[in-house]
């Protein structure tokens, strides 16, 4: 088999209701790149990148379709179903750029699956349940409004609530956390993201003010040396989300005993398969983590919950989705949605994604 044609689409995602708003970005729509790789054995396999705007982490929009660009032309007359020889084509072509490389590498995936009749959890060794956790993420946004999301959200059936914290005054971090805490029953997680925003001093504060509450910190600080100034004097367990941008420093993260589990980006770290080996890594060391992109639709979707299925549940902190903000499915029959907080694992061969390709328009890159 090979790869005959690869086209690149745009799409502008608008945001349902209101804006997005982290410690350091307020987002209306997101720019996704999803990517088409056309075979000459008439399987058609789709990935996608989506960075949540272009503060949150190094990945931009643009500069996905600028690498895949740059890459693309040395992968016409590959064969999409050697995915690591894929894999060193992209390396050889371009340094860096993982985000993008992901697009590629997922496209792949699905590849893979529809031609060997195969999903993509099952490529990975296998669901481990049909049926994933997913988590919510309550923006930043003031203390009473999050204390009734969180209501509602565990209602719904969420086991687990991510607070966005920072960028504002630090005793309204700390009331949001303490309130929030109070409000959910007994089993249901709570961590606090503060994406980076906060100082070494800000953490420390809210870690002491906090003391006898039960919370995961996430990537409190913007450096990874940071975050290892302030890990021997924290009353609690400090996931890395951003700071996670490759296998080397998951690695070098659990070696040097700083995380204690993490927030995975599939796309940041450059696919289902580099996925695939942090997912193997976390398991051998007994880290808990999670399988979520920053954002994307149905394709990312799938490919986050794909992996998620096959994470020992005791370790899975859950899959979260744009799915609730976004206005319709690629795939309107099988699309990826969210019920009572969790996900069932597409049925369909590869990613288990048709997508109704109308929706974004044409190509904005093609090639071969
Ligand atoms: C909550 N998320 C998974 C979605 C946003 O893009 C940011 C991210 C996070 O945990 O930082
Ligand atoms: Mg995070």
């Amino acid at each position: 088999m090979q790869i005959s044609a690869i086209n690149v689409y745009q799409y502008d995602m608008p945001i349902l209701g209101k804006p997005y708003k982290m410690s350091n970005t307020v987002l209306d729509h997101f720019d996704s790149t999803i990517v088409e790789i056309i075979t000459d054995k008439n399987v058609v396999g789709y990935g996608e990148t989506c960075p949540v705007g272009p503060v949150y982490q190094p990945q931009h929009a643009l500069g996905a379709r600028a690498a895949l660009e740059e890459m693309g032309p040395n992968l016409i007359g590959a064969n999409p179903l050697q995915i690591q020889n894929v894999y060193h084509i992209m390396e050889g072509s371009l340094n860096g750029h993982n985000y993008a490389k992901a697009a590629i590498d997922m496209a792949l995936w699905d590849i893979c699956g529809k031609f060997y009749g195969a999903r993509v959890c099952d490529l990975l060794g296998g669901a481990v349940r049909e049926n994933i956790p997913s988590y919510y993420s309550i923006g930043i946004c003031p203390v009473d409004e999050a204390v009734e999301i969180a209501r509602e959200k565990q209602a719904e059936g969420y086991p687990r609530i991510q607070l966005k914290v920072g960028g504002r005054p630090l005793e309204e971090d700390i009331a949001v956390i303490r309130r929030v805490s109070e409000v959910l029953n007994p089993g249901i997680r709570l961590a606090a993201d503060a994406n980076r925003a906060w100082t070494t001093r800000d953490a420390l504060m809210v870690s002491l003010a906090c003391e006898k509450v039960q919370f995961v910190m996430e990537q409190p600080c913007n450096t990874y040396d940071e975050v290892c100034s302030i890990r021997k004097q924290v009353h609690h367990p400090i996931y890395l989300d951003e700071n996670t941008e490759n296998l080397g420093m998951v690695l070098k993260a659990i070696g040097d005993g700083t995380a204690d589990g993490f927030g995975f980006k599939t796309t940041r770290l450059g696919g289902i398969s580099v996925m695939r080996t942090v997912r193997d890594v976390c398991r051998e060391m007994n880290k808990p983590m999670s399988c979520d992109d920053s954002w994307g639709g149905d394709i990312i979707a799938a490919a986050c919950v794909h992996m998620g299925a096959t994470v020992p549940p005791h370790l899975f902190e859950g899959a979260w989705l744009a799915a609730p903000y976004i206005e319709k499915n690629y795939d309107p029959e099988n699309g990826i949605n969210i019920v009572n907080g969790h996900i069932d694992v597409p049925k369909g061969p590869g990613l288990g994604i048709t997508p109704d390709t109308s929706i974004w328009g044409a190509p904005a890159i093609e090639l071969g």
